[in-house]
């Protein structure tokens, strides 16, 4: 581990102080001086930024290394700030910009923000989380021999108390402990108040026990220097503190003074005599207030002494406010100064009217040396990390052959084919599952190149010569990183690997599977890594009520909506394993460019014919969106739109429907989320001069204006519904809207309308409208 630089306590004091002063005053400028047009409340967090100051300057002016990366709680983005403020690199029109267009961002966002940002923060837990996953994809480049010993890093989450409400912490941990995960720090902001009020105290001594049993070291940091020394002389007064609640705490902080002195006195009694002689008012509130997260000195001790790679849970005491005007204050979450409070701060802070914005004003010269030498000597990254860490060849990758296949066996064979082949992209494909993963047919993938573990965990059953299909060995070579069922940890895993260039300057081409009606139970992970350009293909499957006799809850409805809505992520839903093998091609090139994104693919377990193809001219079309698997006739009047598993039955109407509805079309659509996405783009550029039409207005445009669609999905109607809006033509949707109902195929497809008759029977209808 890195040695830490020589402490300078004082100058580290003065920078907790500087911090406290610019965070403050970044939120009361975007609150009270700037120009605010429309009226809307701006905000931010003082009391949350004034909890955490001293813990961030202990933090980035002594303690971390170069190569150790860190996730700030979301309410403590303006003290980020002013430290790169300090340090020369954000600009003070950021910071006046502070949560307007283009200033610096109301949460730390790794890809809005101009001052490097680790991980983004804002969805509570998420970011602490990730950089347990990040610490284990450190761990699987340095096996792998991409990480030399000496880029290795810390990761570190600056957490609030309430966070750890959030449960996806403990699957986090639960996933580490089985991984042994090392080099972590996750340091509380243990201010015992949370958005609404002050906490349960009931919770606090439980966490200590959960950490430890997954394997962690937990430090609690409760008392500063000062107030452990008057406590420990006087053992009714230290019972008699520890005995208060959090809110009694809290309430105490605020009131100040004369509070603290009416309770003791009344409650301790004559014990505390002397101790309450010896303190006036404002001597017992500044003692009070001495808890271990304000406490410079212990801070940095407790940082020195964990220099290990135990992962190390700090609870660091603090109060919300600390030295602000509400500080303690239940409400004081969103609470904001005064301007007449603002300016309070400022003169007792010695800050020059005129002068707020100085990084070190109010320093004194004696102390300024050495205060500016502790800016400088800090080893953080100064400037955004080079996104540029090389491209790796994507090879063509073929479509596995079979009369007939699924798009679940299909992506099975690919990546086994592609394993055998071998190559820099195999080499660099990290798979991940959380308990799916034969189910998901990454098995033979896993038989070929292993599961990863830091160290070697024996294939018993193979060592017991067992028959088994499915190896099941790990070392510290595999490349496929098994989670429990947990799908939030699938998405933070892949959102950690998926950063692997942006951390470690080494691109990973992570892929992950899962059900496709799961998604949603990790859904905000799988926004929080797609916020954060973190880059990978996500396998969804089976899909669907293709699923057929296993159904009920495992039905997926509404996934393709979820893609449409979601940024950063291009959906694809391939009918065969020639399409599908192209949108693997596609994704892995999208991981590998700068400009691109992650990939979801919804696959099927359905075996279905697959087609012939006269030549290559759908592969262009189906990648932008969709194809004409089906030329219309010119202008015709009438098209069958269908997407995925449900292919033959589009097929097969359309070779019935085709007698008597000549020129019929049928319009395989291979991603709702592209067509869509171009139509808009289209639109956007079209006030700025371009007059393209974009790919799925080519598409329709080969039909009448009056033409009907019968649009066919088995996902929720309104997957392909809006079709119609593009050019006005009228819809027939089909596809599913309810759940539960397990069943053969022509069951289901007759019970839920995803069948021939129903094909018919819309078209007819969209036709006799016509004729009206
Ligand atoms: C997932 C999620 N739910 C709700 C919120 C709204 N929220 C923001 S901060 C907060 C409470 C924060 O309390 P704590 O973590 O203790 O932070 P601090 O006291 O340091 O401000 C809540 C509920 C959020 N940001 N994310
Ligand atoms: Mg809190």
């Amino acid at each position: 581990m890195l040695k830490p630089v020589a402490t300078d306590i004082d100058a580290l004091k003065i920078l907790d102080e500087r911090l406290r002063w610019l965070s403050a005053w970044t939120i009361h400028h975007a609150n009270h001086i700037r120009d605010n047009d429309d009226g809307l409340k701006v905000g931010g967090h003082q009391a949350s930024c004034a909890s955490m100051s001293a813990i961030m300057a202990a933090l980035y002016f002594h303690a971390l290394g170069a190569n150790d990366r860190v996730a700030v709680k979301p309410h403590a983005g303006p003290l980020l700030h002013a430290i790169h403020y300090l340090m020369g690199t954000q600009s003070r029109e950021a910071l006046e910009n502070f949560r307007g267009f283009g200033g610096a961002q109301s949460y730390p966002s790794r890809t809005k923000d101009r001052i490097p940002v680790d991980f983004s923060t804002g969805s509570v837990g998420l970011g602490v989380a990730i950089t347990l996953f990040a610490s284990l994809v450190q761990e699987y480049l340095t096996a792998h021999g991409w990480l030399d010993e000496a880029d290795r890093g810390r990761f570190v989450a600056l957490i609030g108390d309430a966070e750890l409400d959030e449960g996806n912490i403990y699957e986090a941990i639960i996933e580490g402990a089985k991984h042994d995960v090392r080099n972590l720090w996750w340091i509380i902001d243990y201010n015992r108040q949370s958005l609404d009020a002050t906490s349960a105290d009931r919770m606090f001594e439980r966490f200590d026990e959960i950490f430890q049993s997954c394997g962690w070291r937990v430090v609690e940091l409760r008392y500063g220097k000062r107030l452990k020394a008057s406590l420990d002389a006087n053992p009714k007064l230290k019972s008699w503190f520890e005995g208060l609640s959090n809110a009694e705490l809290s309430a105490l902080h605020y009131q100040g003074g004369a509070a603290w002195r009416n309770r003791i006195d009344a409650e301790v009694g004559k014990p505390a005599a002397a101790f309450l002689k010896a303190h006036d008012g404002a001597a017992l509130a500044a003692l009070f207030t001495d808890l271990g997260g304000h406490c410079m000195e212990t801070l940095v001790e407790a940082f020195d002494a964990a220099q290990d790679d135990i992962p190390t849970l700090f609870i660091a005491w603090t109060i919300k406010g600390f030295g602000l005007p509400f500080a303690g204050h239940k409400d004081n979450h969103a609470g904001l100064m005064n301007p007449t409070q603002a300016l309070g701060l400022r003169d007792s802070m010695n800050v020059r009217e005129g002068h707020e914005w100085e990084p070190l004003e109010g320093v004194g010269e004696n102390a300024r040396p050495g205060v500016e030498a502790l800016i400088e000597r800090s080893r953080i990254a100064r400037e955004k990390r080079d996104r540029d860490f090389g491209s790796v060849s994507i090879p063509a990758i073929p479509a596995p052959p079979g009369e007939e296949q699924s798009t679940q066996a299909a992506f099975g064979r690919i990546l086994l084919d592609l394993s055998k082949a071998g190559g820099e992209l195999a080499d660099r494909i990290v798979t991940t599952s959380p308990d799916v993963t034969v189910s998901t047919n990454l098995g033979a993938w896993v038989n070929q190149r292993g599961l990863f573990r830091r160290s070697e965990m024996a294939d018993v059953f193979a060592r017991e010569k067992i028959a088994s299909a499915q190896k099941w060995g790990a070392s510290n070579k595999g490349q496929h990183i098994e989670l429990g069922i947990a799908e939030s940890n699938l998405f933070l895993m892949l959102a950690a690997a998926g950063l692997s260039g942006d951390l470690f300057s080494r691109r990973l081409f992570p892929i992950g599977t899962l059900y496709d009606p799961f998604i949603a139970r990790g859904l905000d992970s799988l926004n929080y890594a797609c916020y954060q350009d973190a880059r990978f293909l996500l396998v969804a499957t089976p899909s669907g009520i293709t699923l057929g006799p296993e159904g009920g809850a495992h039905q997926s409805i509404n996934p393709p909506l979820i893609a449409l809505g979601q940024p950063g992520l291009c959906h694809y839903e391939p009918a065969y394993a020639d399409e599908l093998a192209a949108m693997m091609e596609q994704a892995f090139r999208l991981i590998d460019d700068p400009a691109g994104e992650s990939t979801y693919l919804r696959l099927s377990t359905r075996s279905i014919q697959q087609i012939d193809r006269a030549d290559d001219s759908w592969r262009d079309g189906a990648l932008k969106g969709g194809y004409w698997l089906r030329e219309p006739g010119s202008n015709s009047e009438a098209a069958i739109v269908a997407m995925g598993a449900v292919m033959p039955e589009a097929l097969a109407a359309w070779d019935e429907l085709s007698e008597d509805l000549p020129g019929l079309g049928l319009l395989a659509v291979t991603s709702p989320d592209l067509l869509h996405r171009g139509w808009t783009a289209a639109q956007a550029k079209r006030w700025t001069g371009a007059r393209e039409p974009s790919h799925v207005e080519s598409l329709l445009s080969r039909l009448s204006r009056n033409a009907g669609l019968v649009t066919l999905a088995d996902a929720a109607p309104a997957s392909l519904s809006w079709l119609g809006g593009i050019l006005g033509q009228r819809v027939a949707p089909l596809g599913v809207e309810k759940f539960g109902q397990t069943g053969s195929l022509a069951d289901l497809y007759a019970a839920y309308r995803l069948d021939g008759n129903a094909i018919t029977e819309a078209a007819a209808e969209l036709l006799l409208q016509n004729g009206q």
